[in-house]
Order: C-alpha cells, then structure tokens, then sequence
C-alpha cells in the first residue's frame, strides 16, 4: 500500500494475518493510531488457505470492528456436526444443547481480504513486505521495530508492539529467556488437506473416526469442497493421486457404507504439521503476543482463528480503556485473560484430535476407549452439551 514510512506509532502491528488486521480495525475505530508490518505480499496474504470455521463470538467481533457486511451476506451459518464413528452416524445440534450458539463457515481468506480492503480504503498504514528483524526496548519507555521496506532498514518507535506474527514470527523471540515459558506438545500424525471443485455432499462438517485413521468433510461455498485426511507425519502430498484422495475420503467418511461424496478436480492440497502450544505470559513490558504469535492448537477444533480474533478483541477493548480512562489496568489483566479461553481451547482441540485420530502407537484398548468416549457423547446430553458448547466458544470477555 503506498502510504509514506511512519516513523513513531501507539501501536505497532507485526504481521497482517486475522489477528493483526483485525486489532488494528478496533484500534482505529477507537481512534488509535497503529502501523501494521507484514512480511509477505498482499496476494499471499489474502490466498493463504486456512481455517473455515467462526465462532459466533468471532463473528460478532467482526460486526462490532464494522467487518461482517460480506460476512453476513455470504456466510454459511451452520447449526451442527455430525460425528462417524464405527458405523454410526451421529449429529450434535449446537442450538438446543448451548442455549442458541452455532457458526459459521466463512473462509480465512475471505475475512483477511474485507480486512485489507476495509484498511486500504480507509487510507491506514499497512506495508507488505515489510518484514520486521527486531523488536527493541520492550522494558523501556519507548519500543523499536526495525524492518526491512522497499529494499531498506527502517526503524519504527512505538509506545507499545503487538506480535501477531504467527508461531514462526520474531515477536515471541523478542522476549528474553527466563521471561516467558512455553509448554508443547507434537502430534504422531499430521493432515493432509484438501480443496476440491466439487459440491459438499452434505449440509454441516461431518468428522470421521476409522480404523484407516481421522477424515473431515467441510467446505468453502455450495460448489468447493475442503476436506482433510490423517496421513503419516510429514507425508509427501504427490504421493496422494486425485483417485487415492477420494477413494480414500469415501473409505473414511462412508459410515454405513453407502454414502459418498462428489468428486470434482482438486485444486489444492497440502500436508499440514499438528501440533499444541502456549507461551506464558502473553506479554513482556510493552510487547504484546497475540494469535498463533503466543499459541497453536491442533485444527480438529477449529479453534486457531477464532483464538486470534478473541485476542485482539481483549487487547483492543483495553488499549481503548487506557486512552479514555488513562489506567492500564485491563492491559496488565490481558495475559490472565486471555489465556482462560486459550487452554480452555487447547484442551478441547486436544481432546478432538486425540479421540478421532488413530495414533499409530495405540492400542487396542485405546481404540476402545475412543469409541467409549464418543458413543458417550451420541447417547448423553451432557456429553454433548459439553462438546457443543466448547466448539461453539464462550462469549468474549
Ligand atoms: P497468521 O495467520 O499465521 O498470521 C501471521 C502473519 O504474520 C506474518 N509474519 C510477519 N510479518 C512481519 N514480520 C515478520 N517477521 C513476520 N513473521 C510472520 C505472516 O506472514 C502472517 O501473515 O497468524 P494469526 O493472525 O495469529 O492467525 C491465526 C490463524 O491463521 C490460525 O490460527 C488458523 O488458521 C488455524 N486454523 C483454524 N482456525 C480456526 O479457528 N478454525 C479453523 O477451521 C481452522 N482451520 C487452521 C485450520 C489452520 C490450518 N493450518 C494451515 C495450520 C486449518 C488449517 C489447515
Ligand atoms: C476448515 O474448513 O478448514 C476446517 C473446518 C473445521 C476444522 C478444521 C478445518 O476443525
């Protein structure tokens, strides 16, 4: 975007994903100045293929940040999921079992090109390429931002940085050792994913637990498909020929047998790393971590994007406290705040992927003890209520 290089901010935003584009539409709409930095070019940025699925919370968010006009138009509401499992179908309503929640499918891509658009229309500094090196002065008075623009190092002072720049940025890195802790943990399989010009042969997100190991269908519109497969950890994706996809995906999905989706060209596919983690706390003097910059979770959940969103909506109502109030009390409670609902999250992701996959370790009375949990979950109320309410998200704040 052509806007001359800032050279001082309130806020410095690293990284145009969901959570940076995101903040820096509530901070502006609260009339705080910020300058956001991104790495990579706006193409990419906008094509990168994610998540699908909002929470309503997030959805709200958007509607109160004044992003959701596209949204609301084309979003897919979606009232349940149905779960497969050893020849069995079963779906859990969101509505009756939350007191009204449900979500929506709306891709990433989608919510990151209203967000750009929004920001490039409102003339509000966001570079691309732009990549940051360093993140200075966190425990000072005054932060720098150094990074490279147009060919040349560039310095950013700022009263505060925000790191939305995802689990590989330079943000969490900005923090000395010793001040921050991280708890992980790996996953023995990895996803392939899948995007297909074909119609979704059903109507809500079914999951599949098999013998042959986890599927899950959704989508992205009435005519594209996105569909994920459990594949060996760091599976080579031109192994998987269009047919082996498919026939696969019906082995998976096809419960009883007789059901099968329709196939089309695939137009996308990648073997995607699981994994869960979470750094403590989620800021360090003036620096702030928000989104996958300070947790990842496993995809089965569903829960990194809408994870980002609640972030930076915590973040943004407290930085909006502290320009009207002048306390910085709800930027010291960020951290605590925020990472109520990020284990809260963490352990339902967990929870999802570890009972739908096959783990290629696992035993016997594993397999069992999976097929007790989700046969628990087709037969009890509470189980279910439990499972839709994690997956519907609490309200933010
Ligand atoms: P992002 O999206 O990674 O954005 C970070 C941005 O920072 C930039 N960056 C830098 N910029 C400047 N200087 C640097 N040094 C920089 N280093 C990095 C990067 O280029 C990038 O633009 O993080 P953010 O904003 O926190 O958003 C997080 C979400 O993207 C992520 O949690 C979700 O996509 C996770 N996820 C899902 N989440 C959901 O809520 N629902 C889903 O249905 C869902 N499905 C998924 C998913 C993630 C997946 N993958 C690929 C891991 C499905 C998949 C397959
Ligand atoms: C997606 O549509 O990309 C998607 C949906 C649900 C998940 C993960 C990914 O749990």
């Amino acid at each position: 975007m052509t806007v001359p290089h800032p050279h001082h901010t309130r806020v410095a935003v690293i990284g145009a994903g969901p959570a940076g584009l995101l903040l820096a539409r509530l901070l502006q709409r609260s009339g705080i100045g910020c300058v956001v930095l991104e790495s990579r070019d706006r193409a990419y940025v906008e094509q990168r293929q994610r998540a699908g699925i909002l929470e309503q919370g997030t959805v709200e968010a958007l509607r109160e940040a004044g992003a959701a006009e596209r949204l609301d138009r084309e979003g897919i509401p979606h009232d349940g999921i149905e779960l497969r499992f050893d020849g069995r179908r079963h779906r859990v309503d969101f509505p009756s079992l939350t007191g009204g929640r449900r979500v929506w499918v709306y891709a990433q891509t989608e919510m990151v090109k209203d967000l750009v658009a929004l920001r490039a229309a409102d003339g509000e500094p966001l570079l691309f390429e732009a990549p940051v090196h360093a993140v200075e002065g966190a425990d000072t008075d005054t932060c720098v931002v150094r990074y490279t623009h147009g060919g040349r190092e560039r310095t950013l002072t700022c009263d505060y940085v925000v790191g939305c720049d995802g689990y590989h940025g330079v943000a969490r890195r900005a923090v000395p050792e010793g001040a921050s802790r991280t708890f992980e943990r790996a996953y023995p399989y990895s996803w392939l994913g899948v995007t297909a010009d074909a119609p979704p042969a059903y109507d809500e997100l079914v999951y599949a637990h098999s013998d042959r190991g986890f599927a899950l269908a959704s989508m992205r519109s009435p005519s594209v498909s996105r569909l994920y497969l459990q594949v060996p950890v760091g599976d080579d994706p031109s192994a998987w020929s269009d047919q082996r996809i498919w026939d696969e995906l019906d082995a998976r999905l096809g419960a009883d047998g007789s059901w099968r989706l329709h196939r089309g060209p695939i137009t996308a596919k990648a073997v995607l790393p699981m994994r869960s983690s979470v750094t403590e706390p989620m800021r360090h003097g003036r620096l702030f971590l928000a989104g996958d910059a300070a947790h990842i979770v496993p995809p089965t959940g569903a829960k990194g994007l809408n994870l980002a969103a609640a972030d930076v909506t915590v973040l943004a109502r407290a930085f909006a406290h502290l320009e009207t109030t002048g306390s910085t009390e709800r930027l010291d409670a960020y951290s605590d705040t925020c990472l109520r609902r990020v284990w809260r999250a963490e352990h339902f992701s967990y929870f999802m992927t570890t009972v739908l996959h096959t783990d290629p370790g696992q035993s016997g009375f594993d397999g069992r003890l999976q097929l007790s949990q989700l046969d628990r979950i087709a037969g009890s109320p509470f189980a279910a209520a439990d499972l839709a309410e994690n997956y519907t998200g609490p309200p933010i704040g």
